[in-house]
């Protein structure tokens, strides 16, 4: 058996645990990062694209934010298309100034894991069979294999940053917690190409057809999503089926100036909101998709990884800065308050831009449910102050001091 000790261990090497671990070195908080699958496996899975102006700042004090501000594209705004119109919501405008960052989570990751790299800190990839112990006691552990051999990672505190999948959830005995659910009935559908995006602007589009999303990468890289049938498959979708899709659930000129090209990636993600309540359960904090997963219709998920990074790297600090272990107790309430300000508006913009079909979700039939929706667009894209709340949640709610 292996023994090694640090002060934090960190489980999951996704953007959480990597923002986390560099967050802590900074302040020179000791920390072990314990990952499942390869580094290549964890840049491979595309996803988010959207940072909110908090998650940047937290990326530049972790002294990580080069090629992000080099790099990424400041947003100013976003397109609503639905109904026939096309609305813009001025993000800058409507919040006196607040943008997002366009800047994909895999160069995030990339930047991240380079620099925890460069540090020389410590991340077991390929590492299996993680389990923590003794949680709820003085000196918590962890136990995983690696290259064959057992190891055991004691700490004081162990950062559960391995997503909804992840083994940190489930240490939480099911009577202490409890789980918020909604399944959408349909998933997305996402196709990363190498051509040039069809607008600057990211646009969400409600059409006749479903949901579709016109998002980017850089001038020469583009992300498309599709709302798809829950039993769809990838293997049910050509290129050429997704972009004649695509086509038609565009705005016209912009599916007129749409380039197509090859996929060099296809995915599809089911939807869902779900959060778990306490996020913390002795000296184990849960962080990120390991406590929550929103729908991606707000850009809220990985930007609520961040800002419980944000509240635990704060706490940490005043543990070992201060020696203040008062305030441990309240990272659960203080991250829970933001997550479920951007799991409502996460559900709220499915709401109003899926095609429910007849799910009866909501009490009511789908008709009716559909018509609610309707004056919900009707008064949010058509009001300067029901765009300013989208801009407000969009660009991202303040963080929350501890
Ligand atoms: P992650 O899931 O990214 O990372 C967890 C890490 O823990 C993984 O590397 C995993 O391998 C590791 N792990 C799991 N179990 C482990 C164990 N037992 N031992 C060790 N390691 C373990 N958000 C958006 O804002 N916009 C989007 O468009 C968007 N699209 C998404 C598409 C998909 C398919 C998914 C799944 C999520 C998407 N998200 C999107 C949300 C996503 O970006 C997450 O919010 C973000 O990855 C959260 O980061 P982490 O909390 O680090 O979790
Ligand atoms: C993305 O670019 O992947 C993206 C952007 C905004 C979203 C969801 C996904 O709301």
């Amino acid at each position: 058996m292996n023994k090694i000790s640090t002060q934090v261990a960190i489980i999951g090497a996704g953007p959480s645990g990597l923002l986390l671990g560099q967050l802590l070195h900074k302040q020179g908080i000791s920390n072990v990062i314990i990952e499942r699958v390869t580094g290549d496996y964890v840049l491979g899975r595309i996803r988010a694209g959207i940072l909110e102006q908090g998650f940047a700042d937290l990326v530049r004090e972790a002294g990580v934010a080069e090629r992000m501000d080099a790099e990424g594209e400041i947003h100013e705004g976003v397109e609503i298309a639905a109904d026939g119109e096309r609305f813009h919501i001025d993000l800058k405008g409507l919040t006196g100034g607040d943008v997002v960052i366009c800047y994909g989570q895999t160069e995030i990751t990339s930047d991240l894991m380079a620099a925890r790299a460069a540090a020389g800190l410590e991340t077991y990839y390929e590492a299996e069979n993680a389990q923590l112990h003794e949680v709820t006691g003085d000196k918590p552990w962890v136990s995983f294999e690696h290259q064959g051999e057992q190891y055991r990672l004691d700490c004081d505190y162990i950062a559960g940053c391995d997503g909804f999948h992840g083994v940190s959830r489930q240490t939480i005995p099911a009577d202490k917690r409890t789980e918020h659910e909604r399944v959408y009935p349909f998933g997305w559908l996402g196709l990363l190409s190498d051509t040039p995006p069809v607008s600057e602007e990211l646009i969400y589009c409600k059409s006749e057809r479903g949901f579709a999303l016109a998002s980017r990468r850089s001038a020469t890289r583009s992300r498309y999503y599709l709302q798809v049938p829950l039993d769809d498959t990838v293997e049910d979708w050509s290129d050429e089926d997704f972009w004649q899709e695509l086509k038609k659930r565009l705005p016209a000129d912009a599916a007129d100036a749409l380039v197509t090209g090859p996929s060099i990636e296809k995915s599809i993600a089911p939807l869902r909101s779900f959060v778990c309540e306490p996020m913390q359960y002795g000296k184990l904090f849960l962080v990120g998709d390991a406590a929550h997963i929103v729908p991606p219709t707000g850009a809220k998920g990985l930007n609520l990884a961040a800002s419980d990074v944000a509240a635990l790297y704060q706490i940490l600090t005043r543990v070992y800065h201060d020696n203040d272990t008062d305030c441990v107790s309240r990272y659960s309430e203080v991250a829970l308050r933001r997550v479920w300000h951007g799991e409502r508006f996460s559900w709220w913009m499915s709401n109003m831009l899926h095609d429910f079909g007849d799910e009866v979700a909501t009490g009511m039939d789908s008709k009716t449910f559909s018509r609610f929706m309707d004056s919900e667009r009707d008064y949010y894209l058509k009001t300067e102050e029901g765009k300013t709340v989208i801009a407000r949640q969009y660009v991202g709610l303040p963080y929350e001091k501890v």
